[in-house]
């Protein structure tokens, strides 16, 4: 008999297809996420559940006592539960490295988004506010040259780093839980604690995976410490950083600007003050949203899903940190 499994969202036909060949498929199809009470009815006689950002707590996972795996569509797994997975024995996969260069082309078009403006003064131009003579009011800071301090040197933190050091002549420094010599050596980057990375940097990017330690690793204090002219960009998740301390930075000028891809609130609410913001270029979290990448993406939780119900260990098994 064929394992059973659930898909929480859409994937494309070949994916789907090669996922039909092993096992039983049922699926959710609205554009909406599932709703909760449907998704534990769905989980009652399941093997494995394909999904990405939904919570897998200890809650789903009593409701689910056939489930064996769960494979996510995404390289971040903060929504496991991995001591309550753990508890029950069931797998955790995640999609590493075939999204890192599009998650790097995205931290950059944030840097320079942000610090030429191109969102703002595209609005500018479209209604039609755009004269003659308009000068230094719509000057931007330079991204050639300046300091970049990268927070998580991964994976994605390298391809930023590669990007930034022989695309843009950036001087890199980074902080991480543990030293890159490897990095420092192949990339010209340098290790540096994080307040003076805060304190140096012209722009800081945040990469580390949303943990416990990261959690709002970034607040009022941090803030503080950086330049009044330096650009925070946040491309990993919205709760490493205390977002009420960031609106005030940038509404006190503490920093100049930012760049943001993720948030505490996902999708953010409408009333949200970065949205009054013009110094706040706000993006609706597409790090790895290309068609290439996001099929790629598919492909591997497809992979890891079906390994993992017929018997072998999945290439992406999550048991440590590997953003
Ligand atoms: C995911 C992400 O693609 O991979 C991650 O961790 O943040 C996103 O890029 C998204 O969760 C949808 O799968």
């Amino acid at each position: 008999m064929k394992p059973t499994v659930f898909i929480d969202r859409k994937l494309p036909r070949e994916v789907e297809d090669y996922i039909a060949e092993h096992c039983i498929i049922d699926k959710w199809e609205g554009n909406e996420s599932i709703p909760r009470q449907l998704l534990f009815e769905k989980l009652a006689n399941t093997n494995g559940l394909l999904t990405a950002g939904t919570a897998i707590d200890a809650e789903l996972l009593e409701r689910a006592p056939h489930l064996k795996v769960v494979s996510s569509m995404s390289v971040g797994y903060n929504h496991f539960d991995l001591a309550a997975m753990k508890a029950k024995g069931i797998m955790g996969t995640n999609t590493p490295h075939v999204l890192n260069d599009t998650v790097a082309d995205l931290a950059l078009a944030l840097m320079l988004g942000a610090a030429r403006r191109v969102a703002e003064l595209d609005r500018y131009v479209k209604d039609g506010s755009w004269k003659k003579g308009d000068g230094t009011k719509l000057f931007g800071i330079d991204v050639h040259h300046a300091k970049l301090g990268i927070i998580g040197m991964g994976r994605i933190g390298e391809a930023v780093a590669r990007r930034a050091r022989f695309g843009f002549d950036m001087e890199v420094s980074y902080y991480n839980r543990s030293r890159k010599p490897e990095a420092e050596e192949k990339l010209g980057v340098r290790y540096s604690e994080l307040n003076e990375l805060l304190a140096a940097s012209d722009f800081v990017v945040m990469l580390a995976p949303l943990t416990a330690e990261t959690n709002k690793l970034i607040g009022k204090k941090e803030f503080e410490m950086m330049k009044p002219s330096s650009i925070f960009i946040n491309i990993s998740r919205g709760q490493t950083v205390d977002e009420q301390a960031l609106v005030e930075a940038l509404q006190a000028g503490t920093i100049a600007a930012a760049g943001l891809d993720v948030y505490e609130k996902e999708p953010i609410e409408t009333n949200h003050p970065f949205l009054q913001m013009a110094n706040v270029l706000t993006l609706p979290h597409i790090g790895s949203a290309t068609t290439q990448t996001r099929n790629d993406m598919a492909m591997l939780a497809a992979q890891n899903l079906v390994s993992a119900l017929t018997g072998q260990t999945p290439p992406n098994l999550v048991d440590e940190l590997s953003v």
